[in-house]
């Protein structure tokens, strides 16, 4: 109840990581700028064959990753908490896992856990650490769902025109091997096992973000909520399955709600600080330091948290632009 989440009120303000595989591709697929959506969405959008996109993985090898620069960072800019794709849709664990040899240990020349000294650097600088994982969506685990996202016959998709029939009779894939087991099967031996996982071995785990629950029945939702009590005061947000499972906060995004939307739930906007989730080379609309510090102000003024985001490069390190603006507004935070 209250007590739960009186920390999380007080937040105020987070820093969302989303990183993965798709962070080398940085929105461009054989030459081919993507047209629309985050750059962590490239494989879907361009419909890159499961054993494409996993051969990218052997070169996933971010030697500068330094988790103890990227928590001081946050903590620097007043930040209080910190969560990280532990898994994307792309279905890519950021961590060792026993249910799918598709994590950075077995399927990339790093070969280490990230999350592990992730967590330490949190409980090092007292940031509250929360996982975002995509429960339903995973392209290439076979058996998780795929959103048809902005695919609608008579419209081709700009970044895979040829490819877009197949994916209408096939629940959204376009690779056979995305098929050869069944949800439910997905659900039982990946998914829940990986929840599981990542309540069990990281220490305290503030917060689990759930993540666009295509093809999510009650039943699986009720089987990853139950993973839950691992982690007895762990706070969620309302996507594991709609309806019936609210979860605590709501999470507007891209868009501070007005008061009059706010009938007083707890609510947090994610936000990105250009116009990619994932990172991309290519996109330079990057907010202003003085935007980004004038949304902290409207949101905290509304009562609400302010999740904003980083695409960390490949090799491991932030963009330079994302570096300057946390700068800016720990610069800010200090008189103020
Ligand atoms: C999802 C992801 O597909 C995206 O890649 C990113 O991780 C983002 C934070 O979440 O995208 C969504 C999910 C929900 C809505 C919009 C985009 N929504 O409810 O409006």
């Amino acid at each position: 109840g209250k007590e739960r989440m009186k920390w999380w009120t007080e937040a105020r303000f987070g820093m969302f990581i989303h990183w993965g595989v798709y962070a080398q591709f940085a929105g461009v697929y054989k030459g081919h700028e993507q047209a629309r959506g985050g750059a962590e969405w490239i494989m879907n959008r361009c419909k890159i064959p499961v054993a494409e996109y996993q051969a990218a993985a052997k070169k996933f090898n971010p030697v500068h990753y330094n988790p103890d620069e990227w928590v001081r960072m946050a903590k620097e800019a007043g930040m209080k908490y910190l969560i990280i794709t532990a898994k994307h849709h792309d279905g890519f664990a950021l961590f060792r896992t026993a249910a799918s040899k598709w994590n950075v240990v077995d399927a990339s020349p790093y070969g280490r856990d990230l999350l592990k000294p992730l967590a330490e650097a949190c409980r090092k600088y007292g940031i509250k650490l929360g996982f975002y994982y995509s429960q339903a969506q995973d392209w290439n685990n076979p058996g998780g769902s795929a959103a048809r996202k902005l695919m609608r016959e008579g419209w081709p998709n700009p970044d895979s025109a040829r490819i877009d029939a197949y994916t209408l009779t096939h629940k959204g894939h376009w690779d056979p091997a995305q098929e050869t087991v069944s949800f439910d099967e997905y659900i039982n031996k990946v998914s829940v096992p990986q929840v599981k996982e990542l309540l069990s071995n990281y220490g305290d785990i503030a917060i689990l973000w759930w993540d666009t629950p295509t093809n999510m029945t009650d039943e699986a939702a009720l089987k990853l909520q139950e993973q839950l009590k691992l982690q007895p005061h762990i706070i969620t947000n309302d996507r594991l399955k709609r309806p019936n499972f609210p979860g605590d906060t709501k999470t507007p995004e891209q868009k501070i709600p007005d008061f009059s939307e706010l009938d007083g739930k707890y609510w947090e906007t994610c936000m990105t600080m250009n116009g990619t989730w994932g990172y991309r080379t290519s996109d330079n609309n990057w907010k202003s330091s003085e935007t980004l510090i004038q949304n902290l102000i409207d949101i905290a003024s509304k009562g609400g948290n302010y999740l904003l985001n980083i695409g960390p490069k490949p090799d491991g390190t932030f963009p330079k632009e994302s570096i300057d603006r946390l700068k800016a507004i720990g610069d800010w935070m200090k008189v103020n």
